[in-house]
């Protein structure tokens, strides 16, 4: 039988698999961690990502671990909640490579990427019902659902605020294809077994979605209260008062991890191209019927597109939708290109530059 802890590794508690599996290190995770490892390395997941620090789970619990310097560079490489890590001397000093990413537009323009969650394997993309409920706001989070390479699962949030939820589940799987759909109240707790059934022991979920949706509330809820989150009022104006300032990683009664998220107050996307595709995966497939492999499904003759919704089997906003998210996506790839040719310029002069100063013989 092959040894478990290889030489470096006496079977320490620092490695011990049982309590590190519970806070979702696979087996896969494991051997990733005990490849790179060095002696006296703790493997470990971020539970809360800090700005120079992180709340760092470990198999004999839970530390607050200042970041290694140089980790502390481009922000969808810093370490981010969810992260599997090895504490090396006191330090967060190894990301290991994740499975799955959650990214945004950085908030600051031109910053790059924000790597909101890792290692997930569901992210909730969650909405709330209500009067000012829309189900085509469900569609730009989708898509950061499907870019992550976890599965996307919708969940509709203060169900007891509907007046008509079959209509409104109906609604929410017709811009989510791909995608399972649940409608849950944390108030009256219809639809949270559903939910909970959704996410597996030792399996890790995000949340994502809007401020005043309801995402803390559930992790209260699935945590039997012991996630303790804080959660806040929606204010009149239907705006979310933006409760949850963390990214934080708590554990569900079943044994499920949930990552809860503060409220986006805008998902800017990044690379989205091909999420973009998977989102509207309905109308991907019906394009594939149009007389012209390049249709725009403007006004070219033999759109299936737009037969489609003429027909009425696809919603001319969706089309909208759709087409909106695509426009966006190629205008960010054009800035990036001009951006890429600026520092390639730039770097061409100061090449120049160089050259004259060599000294001429
Ligand atoms: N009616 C109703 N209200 C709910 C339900 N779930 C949550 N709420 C309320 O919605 C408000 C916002 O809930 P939070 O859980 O703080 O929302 P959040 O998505 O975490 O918001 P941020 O942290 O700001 O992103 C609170 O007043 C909750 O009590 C529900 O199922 N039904
Ligand atoms: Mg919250
Ligand atoms: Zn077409």
């Amino acid at each position: 039988m092959t040894d478990p802890f290889p030489r470096d590794h006496p079977a320490e508690p620092a490695w011990s698999t049982g309590e590190l599996s519970r806070w979702g290190f696979d087996a896969k995770s494991l051997a990733l961690a005990r490849a790179v490892a060095g002696p006296g390395d703790l493997p470990g997941r971020v539970t809360r990502a800090d700005a120079r620090s992180c709340l760092v789970r470990l198999a004999g619990g839970e530390r607050q671990v200042p970041v290694a310097r140089r980790l502390l560079g481009p922000a969808d490489e810093r370490p981010t909640t969810g992260d599997f890590v090895l504490v090396r001397g006191g330090e967060l000093a190894v990301v290991l490579e994740r499975r799955s990413t959650v990214v945004r537009a950085s908030p600051d323009p031109g910053r790059g990427a924000q790597t909101l969650a890792a290692n997930v394997d569901t992210v909730l993309v969650a909405e709330p019902l209500g009067e000012r409920w829309r189900p085509r706001r469900l569609e730009r989070l989708l898509v950061a659902a499907w870019q992550s390479g976890a599965l996307p699962v919708v969940v509709l949030t203060k169900a007891d605020q509907a007046d008509d939820l079959p209509a409104a589940l109906s609604a929410a799987t017709a811009v989510a294809p791909g995608a399972a759909v649940l409608a849950v109240s944390a108030r009256t707790g219809d639809g949270m077994g559903a939910l909970s059934g959704e996410l597996a022991p030792g399996s890790t979920t995000v949340v994502i979605g809007r401020s005043g949706a309801g995402k803390s509330t559930l992790a209260n809820v699935l945590s039997g209260g012991a996630a303790g989150l804080s959660t806040g009022e929606v204010r009149p104006d239907g705006k979310g008062r933006h409760t949850t300032i963390a990214r934080e990683l708590v554990m569900l009664a079943n044994g499920a991890l949930m990552i809860d998220t503060p409220g986006l107050r805008a998902l800017g996307l990044v690379d989205a191209g091909e999420a973009i595709e998977q989102a509207f995966s309905e109308i991907e497939e019906l394009a594939a019927g149009c007389r012209f492999r390049d249709c725009s499904h403007g006004r070219e003759p033999g759109c299936a597109v737009l037969e489609a919704i003429s027909s009425g089997a696809l919603a001319a906003d969706r089309l909208a939708g759709y087409q909106r998210l695509q426009r966006e996506q190629a205008r960010l790839e054009a800035m990036g290109d001009k951006r890429l040719q600026a520092e390639q310029a730039a770097r061409w002069r100061r090449l120049a530059r160089e050259v004259q100063r060599l000294p001429r013989r």
